[in-house]
């Protein structure tokens, strides 16, 4: 086991990792109450992973994440505060409240998001960390991802052009042992995670992601080996984490002792005892750590609580691309480029209704008024609305208050 560090650095771990652990608490909690909107993924239980990699970092470094990644951001000292707002769509958020949960991102401290798109990241990364290079910069790239995302075709190639180019970057994958309800076993024919870039050249290594030193030690490693040589490593993390894959997850694909049994090796819990038996941190200390964060955390949501919501006329602010009036409703129609019947929205209402009808004529339904698609969805009786009907097993509903309880343990 590696050493521990000095005692400032212990105690800045250790209230780092309850700060995280508190936020997520509170966020899981204002989700509930429905303040949070959006989807949301807490990372209870990896805080050792996000810490210990973020605790190595220098500020010139990037980081780059997926949609679990609250505590990256904070972790990489963007304002707790500010993240809170974002949840909340407000905007004093990170993004001005536009991006939420899953898109946290705070170019000042290079933390890169943010990004619902599994494996989505990986290209971005790998971009730049070519820039950095390309600049004769020092800044290494760290981007984290999931197990699932290793199965992605964006990991394959992002291996192989971060091989060839030689480009400072670590690729750390989250292993939390499952992608939503799929197993790491059932969705990776290789489940040693390590080994999975070598035949494109990117060597591995794993580490105990529940240790925060282990984190430590295994990540300056790796990135060591981008700033001093640029080359790139895979690094294996192993984590769990306590909740569900989202707040709207049954959790019917793991058993209760299984996620008590990670409990017991509490990333925290673990650090905090083995500080005070080495004598490193008093009780004083740990108990200061906790209350620490739980002030934190009551001043992030009163602040979220504050801060206003955009107005309605900055709605197109910050939109990559707007044509005007703004066609394409839902469709795109190559045959030329100015809006065709349906694709309009200031046509919509009655242009829906008469495809609609039309549709139902085709199809030798009775002719006559059905209501509007557009504005009440198909609503033939005893017919489900096509977005509940199509909806699969695993996928996260739309943010009615009601259905973000359905996973959550009573916080209060
Ligand atoms: C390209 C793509 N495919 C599928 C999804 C739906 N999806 C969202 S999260 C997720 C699981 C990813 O698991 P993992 O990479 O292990 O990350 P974790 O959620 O465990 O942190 C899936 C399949 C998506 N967002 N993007
Ligand atoms: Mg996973």
């Amino acid at each position: 086991m590696a050493d521990l560090p000095d005692a400032a650095t212990c105690y800045e771990l250790l209230a780092r990792m309850a700060l995280i652990r508190r936020f997520e608490e509170e966020a899981g909690r204002q989700y509930q109450r429905a303040r949070a909107g959006g989807f949301l993924h807490l990372a209870i239980g990896e805080e050792a992973t996000i810490v210990g990699t973020t605790s190595v970092m220098r500020d010139e470094d990037f980081l780059i994440g997926t949609y679990r990644t609250h505590g990256h951001a904070i972790a990489r000292g963007t304002e707790p505060k500010r993240v809170m707002a974002e949840l909340f769509g407000r905007v004093d958020g990170t993004s001005g409240g536009r991006g939420g949960s899953m898109h946290i991102f705070d170019a000042e401290k290079r933390f890169m998001g943010g990004y619902g798109i599994v494996g989505g990241n990986l290209p971005i990364a790998a971009g730049i960390s070519l820039a950095s290079q390309y600049k004769g910069e020092d800044a290494v790239t760290v981007c984290m991802f999931g197990d699932g995302a290793s199965n992605t075709g964006n990991f394959g190639e992002t291996m192989n052009l971060a091989a060839l180019w030689k480009l400072p970057v670590l690729f750390l994958v989250e292993n939390n042992l499952y992608g939503m309800g799929t197993s790491v076993e059932r969705h990776s024919a290789q489940t040693d995670l390590s080994k999975k870039a070598e035949g494109y050249g990117v060597p591995g290594a794993r580490a105990d992601g529940m240790d925060v030193i282990a984190v430590r030690e295994a990540v300056a490693a790796g990135i060591e080996e981008a700033r001093e040589e640029s080359r790139p490593t895979l690094l294996e993390v192993v984590t769990y984490r306590y909740r569900g894959h989202s707040a709207a997850d049954p959790e019917v694909y793991r058993e209760r002792e299984e996620v008590e049994e990670w409990q017991e090796k509490d990333p925290i819990e673990q650090f905090a005892k083995r500080c005070l038996e080495a004598g490193v941190l008093g009780e004083r200390e740990v108990q200061q750590a906790r209350e620490a964060a739980e002030e934190t955390v009551k001043a992030a949501v009163e602040f979220a609580e504050a801060s206003p919501e955009p107005a309605l006329d900055t709605m197109y602010e910050n939109l990559y691309a707007r044509t005007e009036p703004s066609g394409g409703w839902y469709a795109v129609d190559e045959r030329s480029p100015e809006p065709h019947r349906g694709e309009d929205e200031a046509e919509m209402p009655d242009a829906a209704r008469e495809l609609a009808e039309a549709g139902a004529a085709y199809a030798g339904q009775p002719e006559g008024p059905r209501p509007n698609p557009a504005t009440h969805g198909d609503a033939q009786e005893g017919v489900e609305p096509r977005v509940a009907a199509e909806r699969e097993v695993g996928d996260e509903p739309e943010s009615a208050p009601a259905e973000q309880a359905i996973n959550e343990e009573d916080d209060d």
